[in-house]
């Protein structure tokens, strides 16, 4: 079939990790595993997927002409190299996020899309949508193997991926299901900081911190800790993942690692514009503030006792809250001082109880 073999030699010629095709068949274990996921609340209330399970799990809910998925992965390896952990005052972004990793994956979808509607097939590019649950198809297509951390890994490139497809109508050659598995690995559910891998294959995003990160509200006590010098999403499943460990080897180029300070010190506008692809609730700068508070409280020692001592006086009492942790956090006469003070006077019993624990905390510890 001269089409299939001209979308090959595209794809190759793009350097993708993988690709494969599977037919527009619903997925209907999927959509018992998000229904079961809403259910148990291991959703975490996350919109995308979660959101319409019928549509997610059928891609004949949205396209009613399909035939068949064109599967692709892109590897965001060495191109988003790696970020220097643990460095006072500066944060971290989990590589898929240190720029725009989706273009490449999106200019691969649409070449393939333009070579099907040249042939006069019907085509749509569908990635990181709510249309579609882009790692069942993967597996499906033989893309990669459905890991026990639930991402896709793919040969070569481990589960440093990418994933999207071309829905279309033709009728296009259909590729096998992998069969190769983790075997006896378990790397990933230890590495997990917060213990979010429950089981193999099964998540619960209300602590999984690349969720928790990306979400409306107070950070829940009992993570952010956890949360370490994490800005936006977490890479420690990835990092664990034996079939990932070459491709990670030749990301060396230092990157994704900010200056939390300057970031406070920028208005929501410009902190927006600085990573104008994260995904953040009603894309507002208040909830990468918060994280950086976070960090700064894990990471940033007295030099941070400043900054701190300026936002917990802020007027958004979600920020103060985060900063009175923090300063919690820094064992500083000057914090037990600003403490003590949004103890006795802050007008949000929010804030002041996050204040007195605090205070108890560096009082006591
Ligand atoms: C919601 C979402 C999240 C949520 C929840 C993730 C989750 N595991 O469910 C949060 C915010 C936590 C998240 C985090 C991340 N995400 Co995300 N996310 C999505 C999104 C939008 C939907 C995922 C979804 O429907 N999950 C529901 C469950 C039911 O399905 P699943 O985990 O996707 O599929 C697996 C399981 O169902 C399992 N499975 C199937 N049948 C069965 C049966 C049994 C019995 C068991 C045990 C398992 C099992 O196999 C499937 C394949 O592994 C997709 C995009 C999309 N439209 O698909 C991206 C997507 C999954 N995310 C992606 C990425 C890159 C990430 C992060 C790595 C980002 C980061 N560095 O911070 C982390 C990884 C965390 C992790 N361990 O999964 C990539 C994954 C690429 C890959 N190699 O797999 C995707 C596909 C985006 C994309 N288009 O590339 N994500
Ligand atoms: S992304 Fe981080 S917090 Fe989420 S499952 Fe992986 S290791 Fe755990
Ligand atoms: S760390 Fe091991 S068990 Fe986890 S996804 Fe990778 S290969 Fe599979």
């Amino acid at each position: 079939m001269v089409l299939w073999e001209n979308l090959q030699a595209v794809l190759a010629q793009r350097g993708v990790a993988g690709f494969g095709v599977t037919t527009a068949a619903p997925f209907p274990e999927m959509a018992a595993r998000l229904e079961d996921a809403v259910a148990s609340g291991r959703s975490a209330g996350l919109p995308f997927t979660f959101g319409d399970p019928a549509t997610a799990a059928d891609i004949r809910v949205s396209f009613p002409w399909a035939s068949r998925l064109v599967v692709v992965a892109t590897s965001y390896l060495p191109a988003a190299g790696s970020p220097g952990a643990g460095v006072p005052g500066r944060a971290r972004i989990a590589r898929f996020a240190t720029r725009d990793h989706y273009r490449p994956l999106r200019e691969a979808l649409e070449a393939v899309a333009g070579l099907l509607t040249a042939a006069g097939h019907r085509a749509a590019v569908v990635s990181d949508d709510h249309r579609l649950v882009d790692r069942a198809a993967a597996v499906r297509a033989g893309v990669g193997w459905p890991g026990k951390s639930t991402l896709v890994l793919v040969p070569g490139a481990g589960p440093w991926v990418l994933l999207g497809s071309v829905v279309t109508d033709a009728e296009l050659p259909v590729s096998e299901p992998m069969r190769r598995t983790c075997g006896t690995c378990v790397a990933c559910l230890p590495a997990c900081p917060t213990g979010a891998i429950v089981a193999p294959g099964m998540l619960d995003a209300r602590r999984c911190l690349a969720a928790v990160l990306q979400s409306a509200g107070w950070i829940p006590l009992e993570l952010r800790a956890a949360v370490g010098d994490r800005l936006y999403g977490c890479d420690d499943c990835l990092e664990a993942c034996p079939p990932g460990d070459r491709a990670l080897a030749t990301a060396t180029a230092e990157q994704g690692s900010v200056d939390v300070s300057r970031l406070l010190a920028m208005d929501d506008a410009t902190l927006r514009a600085e990573f104008p692809h994260f995904y953040v609730p009603r894309n507002s700068g208040r909830w990468l503030r918060r994280n950086c508070l976070v960090v700064l409280g894990n990471t940033g020692g007295a030099a941070a006792i400043g900054v701190l001592a300026g936002y917990a006086g802020h007027r958004d009492s979600m920020l103060r809250g985060h900063a009175v942790w923090a300063l919690g956090r820094i064992d500083d006469p000057r914090g037990r001082g600003v403490l003590t003070r949004v103890a006795a006077s802050d007008p949000d019993a929010a804030v002041v109880a996050e204040a007195a624990t605090a205070l108890a905390g560096t009082l006591t510890g």
